[in-house]
């Protein structure tokens, strides 16, 4: 039998909404690990005989606060190059959609991913995913959808693969195909979702994807569009999620969840209409700061709807180069309570247990026996602290599956 590994002296934040709090905060706390899960949580003072044996490994927590590892349920972690130049034009005036008009944007990151080979391509997203598990992220969503050709969209999900291989992160992959119309479909929308739909049992096969998304929008796709996508993950027997209502509403956010989506992400225009419906399908609403801010946008995303449906609220970063350069899922907190006044406990759970929901993992974000043992030990006096420092990076430890890793 594997040993008992006793964490104790530490406040533990569950994530596993209680009477008291959204924290699900126990105060002098112990967490028992066998194997890669956990086997028991509580007060210290009711540990179970059975875990204060000799066989029992001990370890002392300092007086640290314990979380579940973090998710970052939304990134295009995966690209080549950056956009710099595009921030200066936008702040000479230019808008996102304008510069995304003249060739850039989206098109000006497919240029440069389709250019760069798996190793410098592997390196590049590295960093970025090196900073985000110095912030105690232990399972990262990584989206394609800057290859936008069967060839580059596969260099790009192996890469993807491949980190969570070569890190401690566990990494769901997501196939968006469509994402945005390369260069060589211009005009050609139609055709270039046959060539989407197309590419994917391939992609399938490989074992190279673990969800489907697509960009519904005026400057993405149609709703129609998005559907045919849809139909084709429903075939393959893969969930799907949407960049839905970011810069209009186009009543995406309805349309997946007729399709059981896992999430509908960014939704600054959603309607109301829409929040019913991803009410009733049980769809999470990923809240995307970094985008709002890094954009100016002033639509907020309307919490006060979502909360009156009790829709799930989760936080990402959006990692990617046009919309939202971040790699900071600790200041997605601190901007998700300032710019849409979550509360810290909704912000939490945003990146640990609704997270988890958005990729459909059901074996982690909260701490509570069974569950995955990914941990995060903090030097900080309460949860809320998480949130409401700017720049600061708390993190003392990580675990990932039981084990105390470096990063
Ligand atoms: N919405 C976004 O905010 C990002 N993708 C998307 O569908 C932006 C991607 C980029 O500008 O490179
Ligand atoms: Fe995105």
């Amino acid at each position: 039998m594997k040993p008992h590994h006793i964490w104790s002296h530490c406040d533990i934040a569950t994530c596993l909404p209680d009477a008291s709090s959204g924290y699900g905060l126990i105060r002098d706390g112990a967490l028992v690990i066998q194997g890669d899960k956990v086997a028991w949580v509580g007060p210290r003072s009711q540990l179970p005989e059975i875990y204060q044996g000799p066989a029992s490994v001990h370890h002392d927590a300092q007086g640290t606060l314990m979380t579940p590892g973090l998710i970052d349920c939304h990134t295009h972690l995966v690209y080549g190059g950056q956009r710099a130049n595009e921030f200066e034009l936008r702040l000479k005036g230019a808008s996102y959609e304008e510069v995304a008009r003249a060739g850039g944007g989206i098109v000006a990151t497919v240029r440069a991913t389709r250019e760069a080979d798996e190793a410098s391509l592997a390196a590049q997203s590295a960093r970025r995913l090196s900073a985000l598990l110095k912030e105690g992220v232990t399972t990262v969503e990584i989206k394609s959808g800057y290859g936008l050709a069967f060839e580059h969209e596969a260099k790009c999900l192996r890469v993807a693969r491949a980190l969570g291989e070569q890190y401690p992160v566990t990494v769901r992959t997501t196939f968006l195909g469509a994402h945005a119309v390369p260069p060589e479909f211009a005009g050609r929308s139609d055709d270039y979702i046959d060539a989407v739909v197309a590419m994917m049992p391939a992609l399938v096969q490989q074992g190279l994807v673990d969800a489907v998304d697509a960009f519904c929008d005026g400057i993405g796709f149609s709703p129609a569009q998005t559907e045919r996508v849809f139909a084709q993950a429903k075939r393959l027997g893969l969930p799907v999620k949407l960049h839905a209502e970011q810069l209009s509403d186009s009543d995406g956010a309805a349309l997946a969840a007729r399709y059981q989506a896992l999430s509908c992400d960014h939704l600054e225009w959603l309607s109301e209409r829409g929040s019913q419906a991803m009410a009733a399908a049980g769809t999470v609403a990923v809240l995307l700061p970094g985008a709002f801010y890094f954009l100016r946008e002033t639509r907020l995303p309307p919490v006060a709807l979502l909360r009156a449906h009790q829709v799930p609220m989760a936080i990402s970063t959006d990692c990617n180069p046009g919309s939202s350069p971040c790699t900071s899922l600790l200041l997605m907190l601190n901007m998700a309570c300032t710019l849409f006044r979550l509360t810290p406990e909704e912000a939490l759970q945003g990146v640990t247990r609704n997270a988890a929901r958005a990729l459909g993992l059901a074996d982690r974000g909260t701490l509570v026996a069974g569950q995955r043992a990914d941990v995060v030990l903090w030097d900080v006096q309460s949860p809320a602290e998480l949130c409401y420092a700017i720049g600061a990076n708390p993190r003392r430890q990580t675990l990932v599956g039981g084990v105390a890793v470096q990063v």
